[in-house]
């Protein structure tokens, strides 16, 4: 544009210069045009009466291109010094003050754009929170109206004990009673009566249950103490686990005047259930670590997995796995054969070998089976070999006492309905 402009200049200047330069000759007539042809002074003269006006249209054009030219300079100017002051802003650390100025607002204005957007985050995120409070508290309300019907209902914080009590379960059967429930005994060799379930029959036979497993709601990693002393809860409705109590054992059982046998019942989780009978069943003192004795099997539908196993692996598994005579042993007080500790591997108390093969007080594995990779390596479910390998745990068992004359209904005796080994 600039050298466009400077070029028109110069052609407009060479023009004006030439014709005034021009006009200043006088004409010289030459006749040769002819009568009717315009002299050349003709010419000359027409010419010298338009160029006045020429001229001044000329210098009004000058005067205007000269204006655009400058205006032009002045806005590249302008355009210069904004393309080299822009980085030179961005560089120094006194930029423009007017780059400066917007570049801040600039920097505000994204500054706010994103703010609003976190904000508006928050609320979304806020009104979430509000939208699952309002789910939880209309879950807490409906559990609260649950629990109010439930509890309109009236409680009941007793239990109904019989009056009637006895040295052991059959001694209160024989006296009259006639439905399993809670009662008091008080053996012979008890100095104080405590509470039992009474597993009392159709036949007049009279249990007293010493340990029950039933649902896994009790858990019997537990120590000598709780193993001497009894845990777990007594219901009048058999409707929960408990281990009555090693020194109560020993004292329903190792000075009584009457032999006992031991009935062992399972049930596994197809709902099987099978038995073991043992004669002459007692507990030691707690002086012998309440060592384990019985004279013979009886019978039963189980096997005898108190004489021990053998699993194939050694010979001697069938002697270092069977249990009568052995001493009981908690994860705190080991009296096995083992090395090792058994309570502690299997996490129970029992009389246990090096270590067992049956194991009533094992842990609780919902649908039987288990793997080593369950156990921590060891076999430690609920297990009676002799019925179940040791990989499955049995639903339910009961262990529970009475008097050796009474395990068998003979003929004549109560209703005599029922033969040896009928549950
Ligand atoms: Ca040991």
């Amino acid at each position: 544009m600039n050298l466009l402009i400077f070029g028109a200049l110069t052609v407009l200047f060479a023009i004006a210069s030439a014709q005034r330069g021009d006009s200043a000759n006088a004409c010289v007539v030459n006749d040769s045009f002819g009568r009717y042809c315009p002299t050349t002074c003709g010419v000359a003269e027409h010419l010298f009466k338009y160029t006045p006006g020429v001229y001044e249209n000329l210098d009004y054009m000058l005067g205007e291109l000269e204006r655009i030219g400058n205006l032009t300079r002045g806005a590249e100017a302008t355009v210069v010094h904004m393309r080299d002051s822009t980085p030179l802003a961005q560089k120094t650390s006194e930029p423009d003050m007017h780059y400066k100025r917007s570049t801040s607002m600039l920097e505000d204005v994204i500054r706010f754009e994103k703010t609003i957007i976190s904000q508006e985050q928050q609320l979304f995120e806020l009104q979430n929170y509000i939208l699952t409070n309002e789910r939880k508290m209309q879950e807490l309300k409906m559990l609260a109206r649950q629990l109010e019907q439930t509890c309109s209902l009236p409680c009941k914080d007793t239990v109904d004990i019989s009056p009637i009590t006895g040295t052991d379960c059959q001694d209160i059967a024989n006296k009259g009673a006639t439905t399993s429930g809670l009662y008091y005994v008080k053996p012979v060799a008890a100095t104080e009566q405590f509470l039992v379930y009474c597993d009392i029959d159709t036949d007049g036979r009279g249990f007293t249950v010493l340990q029950r497993r039933k649902n896994g709601q009790v858990p019997f990693d537990r120590n000598w103490i709780p193993y001497k002393e009894g845990f777990g809860y007594l219901s009048p409705d058999d409707s929960t686990e408990f281990w009555l109590g090693l020194e109560k054992m020993s004292q329903l059982t190792a000075k009584a005047p009457i032999p006992y046998a031991l009935r062992i019942e399972l049930v596994d989780w197809l709902g099987n259930t099978k038995h073991a009978d043992y004669a002459m069943f007692r507990i030691g003192a707690e002086e012998d670590k309440y060592r384990l004795y019985y004279a013979y099997h009886l019978g039963g539908t189980a096997g005898d997995a108190f004489d021990g196993f053998d699993f194939g692996e050694d010979p001697s598994d069938k002697i270092y796995t069977a249990h009568n005579g052995m001493q009981f042993s908690t994860p705190d007080n080991d009296n096995d054969r083992y090395d090792g500790n058994c309570a502690l591997q299997d996490g129970s108390g029992w009389w246990m070998n090096r270590c067992h093969a049956g194991h009533l007080n094992g842990r609780y594995y919902q649908g039987g089976r288990y793997t080593e990779k369950d156990s921590g390596a060891f076999d430690n479910g609920i297990i009676w070999v002799t019925w179940h390998d040791r990989w499955y745990s049995l639903k339910e068992t009961t262990m529970k006492i009475i008097p050796i004359s009474r395990l068998t209904v003979t003929a004549g005796q109560q209703s005599g309905t029922k033969q040896f080994g009928g549950l």
